[in-house]
């Protein structure tokens, strides 16, 4: 028998270094997920676990880890995908623990950060003693960051914020959060570092959720939020700045919404193989197999579809568009495996006893944020006709 991922021998295509990295995160996910997700799924991930797994993550280097010097593990795009493949073959909340934290709250401040800013967060963050969160979406600007109505104006030498911000993961966990504001003197969108605790500013946590449950999500709120001087990115004042973080994360998803599918094929294929249906294991009836066939197929179309993107991002050529392409295809695909994979498992796979729709409803989550589907077919759209459909 071949397993799913195994079946076009990908793996061959990755150098040493990059099957050992991914088997030390797939070791991490084995001994440190799985036993719990269960639970942590049906009562919601605590604050305190957030805490706990983010300074495993931080001991094996995953946290800011394709970004250099401060503490990172400077590894190649390649191997953060893989990383986040196998975290979310465990849950999309732990992958989405380790991109935020990577790819949107450090990327933000490693990127467009001053000295200061980096030396005095991102060895903490890479380590996973300091968590970040990344405030862009509000509760009525998701898909459109521009329209955002958070405000920052100056009094002085300092920055005093209002607005809100929704949907934030990591929100009411972490001790700094990266929150985009439109300026009102020049009408620029800049990010700014908000410590928690900073008075005027709360995050209260999202709950009733019924997808993303092993991650914490919250709101954002900034009253009169006042800031120093120093609080601002410097080196960035358009939305360029927050969609760069997008292109990093969008990137790690790419890879990871695979993890999810392989995890749930892996769960039908061995489950089809016990199970008996009219005398017979469901995996010996032609319709299982041509079932078990497709979404093989389709995992490892995905599977190259991300090795080639990461080989462009190592190049340092990989263009938006692209990464549109492969987060579009990947979540999508992914997630028409996780249902196909639940009828497989028939009633059973209603259960959290299996991974198969913890797995769906999770990736119903991936389908819409770091933007939705159909915000990824408008970019492609874009790059195809020349004409945007946004504006
Ligand atoms: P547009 O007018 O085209 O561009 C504005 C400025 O941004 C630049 N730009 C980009 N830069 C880097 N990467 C990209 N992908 C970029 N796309 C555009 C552009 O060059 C321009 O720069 P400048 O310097 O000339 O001002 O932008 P638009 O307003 O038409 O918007 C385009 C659109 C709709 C594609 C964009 O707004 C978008 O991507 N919307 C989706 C929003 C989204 O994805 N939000 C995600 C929030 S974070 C999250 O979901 C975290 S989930 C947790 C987890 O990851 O686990
Ligand atoms: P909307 O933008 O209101 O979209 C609603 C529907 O309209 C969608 O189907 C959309 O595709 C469609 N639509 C929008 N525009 C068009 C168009 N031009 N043409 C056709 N259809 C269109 N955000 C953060 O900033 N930071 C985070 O850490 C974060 N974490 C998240 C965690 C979770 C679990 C979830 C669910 C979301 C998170 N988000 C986060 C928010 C996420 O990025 C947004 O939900 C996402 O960008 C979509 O915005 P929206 O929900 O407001 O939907």
């Amino acid at each position: 028998m071949t397993s799913p991922l195994e079946l076009l021998s990908v793996d061959h295509l990755l150098s040493e270094e990059e099957r050992d990295l991914r088997d030390a995160v797939a070791h991490f996910v084995d001994d440190r997920v799985r036993p719990s997700i269960a639970d942590w799924y049906e009562s919601g991930l605590s604050e305190s676990a957030v805490r706990e797994l983010a300074l495993e993550a931080g001991k094996l280097g995953l946290l800011g880890m394709h970004l250099t010097g401060y503490g990172c593990a400077g590894t190649n795009a390649v191997s953060y995908g893989l990383a986040c493949m196998e975290l979310e073959a465990g849950d999309s909340g732990v992958r989405s623990l380790v991109s935020v934290q990577g790819s949107l709250a450090m990327f933000a401040i490693w990127k467009f950060g001053s000295e200061e800013q980096k030396q005095q967060w991102l060895p903490g963050m890479a380590e996973g003693s300091l968590i970040g969160c990344f405030g862009l979406t509000e509760p009525d600007f998701g898909s459109n960051p521009a329209g955002m109505r958070t405000r920052a104006r100056r009094d002085g030498d300092d920055w005093v914020l209002d607005g809100t911000k929704m949907w934030i993961t990591n929100g009411s966990v972490a001790d700094v959060a990266v929150a985009w504001a439109r300026c009102t003197d020049d009408d620029k969108v800049r990010g700014f570092l908000v410590p928690a605790g900073t008075p005027g500013f709360s995050a209260p946590k999202i709950g009733k959720k019924l997808s993303l449950r092993a991650s914490v999500t919250s709101e954002l709120v900034l009253e009169g939020v006042r800031l120093p001087a120093d609080a601002v990115l410097p080196e960035v004042s358009s939305l360029r700045g927050p969609l760069s973080c997008l292109n990093e994360a969008r990137f790690g998803i790419v890879f990871g919404a695979l993890g999810a599918a392989r995890d749930c094929l892996a769960a039908a294929i061995s489950y089809a193989q016990t199970r008996e249906v009219f005398d017979r294991p469901l995996a010996a009836f032609q319709l299982t197999q041509a079932k078990l066939a497709d979404m093989a197929l389709e995992l490892q179309k995905g599977y190259l579809l991300a090795l080639h993107l990461g080989r462009l991002k190592d190049d340092g050529v990989l263009r938006p568009e692209q990464v549109s392409l492969g987060k579009l295809n990947n979540v999508r695909e992914a997630l028409a495996i996780a249902r196909e994979c639940r009828t497989i498992l028939g009633a059973n796979g209603i259960t959290l006893e299996y991974p198969v729709l913890r797995h769906a409803n999770n990736l119903e989550s991936v389908l819409t944020y770091e933007g939705t589907s159909e915000v990824h077919q408008l970019v492609i759209g874009q790059a195809l006709t020349g004409q945007s459909a946004f504006s």
